[in-house]
């Protein structure tokens, strides 16, 4: 499913994080999950991990959110499409939902993995997200996609009722 809000807010087991690969935190919405868990407890928490590189996915505790665990992933900056940057992104989906299985999460929330800081067009984003969703094989029955702007929002809701 696909709503439109702030993924700091939502009650699933663990929300994924659209990270850098050095885990240090940043704007966008890492920001604004390492503001809602707890700046000091998530960075250090982040600082045991040792990065993380694009494509891949390290778990944390949620600390101050509802949810259970925070799991850190690291999109790919957009270099015109070229560059793997759609396998890096359909990675980054897959992986996370590996490490929540790991964890037993059920419910899981993604925000818009590379869309914003990281500059991938919000449309083809939309298809590596649902596509890869679509065809994982997970123990997680609850995978919310969840958009902050109207814009992704209408995207995601095409492209689940397609
Ligand atoms: N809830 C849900 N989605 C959000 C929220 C929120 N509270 N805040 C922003 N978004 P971005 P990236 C959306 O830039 O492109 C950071 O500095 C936002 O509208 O957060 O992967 C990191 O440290 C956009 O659609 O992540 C990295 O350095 C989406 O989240 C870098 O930015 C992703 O935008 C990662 O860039």
């Amino acid at each position: 499913m696909a709503i439109q809000g702030d993924i700091t807010r939502l009650e699933v087991d663990a929300v994924v994080n659209a990270a850098n690969s050095a885990l240090a935190g940043g704007g966008g919405v890492d920001g604004a999950i390492h503001r809602a868990a707890g700046q000091a407890q998530l960075a250090a928490a982040c600082a045991e991990l040792g990065g993380c590189a694009p494509g891949d996915a390290k778990a944390t505790p949620g600390f101050g959110l509802s949810a259970r665990w925070i799991i850190h992933t690291v999109g790919p900056v957009w270099r015109g499409g070229d560059r793997g940057e759609a396998d890096v992104l359909a990675s980054c989906y897959r992986r996370s939902l590996e490490v929540a299985d790991e964890l037993a999460a059920r419910s899981v929330a993604f925000p818009a993995i590379s869309t914003g800081v990281y500059g991938f067009p919000k449309d083809l984003a939309a298809q590596a997200a649902v596509g890869t969703l679509r065809a994982a094989t997970t123990e997680v029955d609850r995978v919310v996609l969840v958009a902050f702007d109207a814009e992704t929002l209408g995207l995601y809701s095409r492209l689940l009722a397609g």
